[in-house]
């Protein structure tokens, strides 16, 4: 079996290469060119695998879609993951063009160089709970509304429109997943609990001595992504495409996360948390809550990391790179006073 993965070098990459290599998988991944290297996630998978040709990556971008349609001919994989995207929703109210444009070309072109191919070549979407906007409290599944409050949500509902407009005209194999947001230590350093935890490995070196965040009162289902690409892959051998949501069924808010991270190595969230206008969104998604009854159901997907062990685990990675900082810190070849390392 082959697999073509767009966004390969991000966090569901990096976990969705690592699955399909241990099922057997040859996998093939588009990686586009920055001025700095941008393979950190993959770099262990690209050196394990240098002399076979389990993991391949070619150079190709969203924007770009002859680079698209080509490595659909060229690749003939079986199965098309498109996770490629501007992801971080607040950045998509700087740069709306271009987030919404990577959202949606890249459906449109990979299910037209998959319908024109005559293949029966399968393809996963990778739609978003940030698409029904968190309006209330309500468990959100399959039918709930969508009411999309950023161009990163916009862009994502008419990638998840166009996917099931293949499916029904053309009768392409074509699936969106709808998933909540999912975390590990791979996770980019500018969303909520990245920040946090990096965040408490630095505070505890002394490192950095404050955590400056937005909407503490926001609440998330968090879950662990290693577990979803699990519910990916099975809705790609599912025996029909369809709409399913992966969530975990529960909701806390970042006050929450950041007290449970900060309790981790033993220190008090108040003593180092404030709040900062900066990180606040134009239109804020206030609450996200999913049911994944579905996908129990179907595909008999559930997530197997609690929430209390995915914070545990996160702040034990980053527990472990502000040791190794610290030392550079030390022999003064890294600046102490660099406080806070996000711009979003
Ligand atoms: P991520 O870590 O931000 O990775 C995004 C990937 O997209 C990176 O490989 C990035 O490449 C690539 N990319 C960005 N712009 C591109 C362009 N113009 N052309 C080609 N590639 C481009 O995201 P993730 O957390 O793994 O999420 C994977 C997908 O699931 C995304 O589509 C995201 O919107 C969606 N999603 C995520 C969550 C979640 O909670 N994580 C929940 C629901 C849906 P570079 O490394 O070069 O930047
Ligand atoms: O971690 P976040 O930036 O993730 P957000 O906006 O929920 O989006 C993520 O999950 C989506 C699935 O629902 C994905 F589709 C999307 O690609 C991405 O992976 O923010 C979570 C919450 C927000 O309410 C935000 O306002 O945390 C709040 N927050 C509070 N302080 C902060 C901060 N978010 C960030 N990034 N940085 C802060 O300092």
């Amino acid at each position: 079996m082959k697999a073509f993965i767009t966004g390969i070098t991000g966090q569901d990459g990096y976990y969705l290469s690592e699955l399909l290599i241990s099922k057997g998988y040859e996998v093939h991944g588009a990686i586009r060119r920055s001025s700095s290297i941008n393979t950190q996630r993959i770099d262990e998978l690209i050196s394990k695998y240098e002399d076979s040709n389990k993991f391949n990556l070619h150079y190709s971008d969203l924007l770009d879609p002859s680079s698209l349609s080509n490595l659909i001919n060229v690749i003939e994989p079986d199965e098309v993951y498109n996770l490629g995207a501007q992801s971080h929703v607040a950045v998509s109210f700087k740069n709306p063009l271009y987030t919404t444009q990577t959202s949606a070309l890249g459906p449109i072109t990979l299910l037209e160089a998959i319908k024109n191919s005559k293949k029966n070549i399968k393809y996963y979407q990778a739609s978003s709970s940030e698409m029904f906007g968190g309006v209330n409290k309500d468990s959100l599944n399959e039918e709930s509304k969508f009411i999309p409050k950023s161009p990163y949500a916009a862009g994502k509902v008419f990638a998840h429109d166009i996917t099931k407009i293949y499916r029904e005209s053309y009768g392409l194999f074509a699936t969106n997943g709808i998933l909540f947001n999912h975390e590990s230590p791979y996770r980019g350093e500018t969303f909520v609990t990245r920040k946090i935890t990096k965040a408490v490995g630095r505070i505890y070196y002394k490192i950095q001595s404050k955590l400056t965040l937005g909407n503490l009162d926001a609440s998330r289902d968090w879950g662990f992504a290693g577990d979803y690409v699990k519910g990916m892959y099975k809705m790609l051998q599912h025996n029909e495409p369809d709409d399913w949501v992966l969530a975990t069924g529960e909701t806390h808010s970042v006050k929450e996360f950041a007290q449970l991270a900060f309790k981790e190595v033993g220190l008090n969230w108040e003593d180092y948390v404030e709040t900062s206008s900066k990180y606040e969104r134009p239109n804020e998604v206030e609450h996200l809550l999913g049911d994944p009854a579905k996908a129990n159901k179907e595909l008999g997907w559930k997530p197997e990391t609690s929430f209390e062990s995915l914070v545990k685990m996160m702040v034990e990675n980053d527990l472990k790179s502000a040791e190794k900082e610290k030392v550079l810190v030390n022999e003064n070849l890294l600046n102490p006073t660099w406080e806070n390392p996000s711009i979003n």
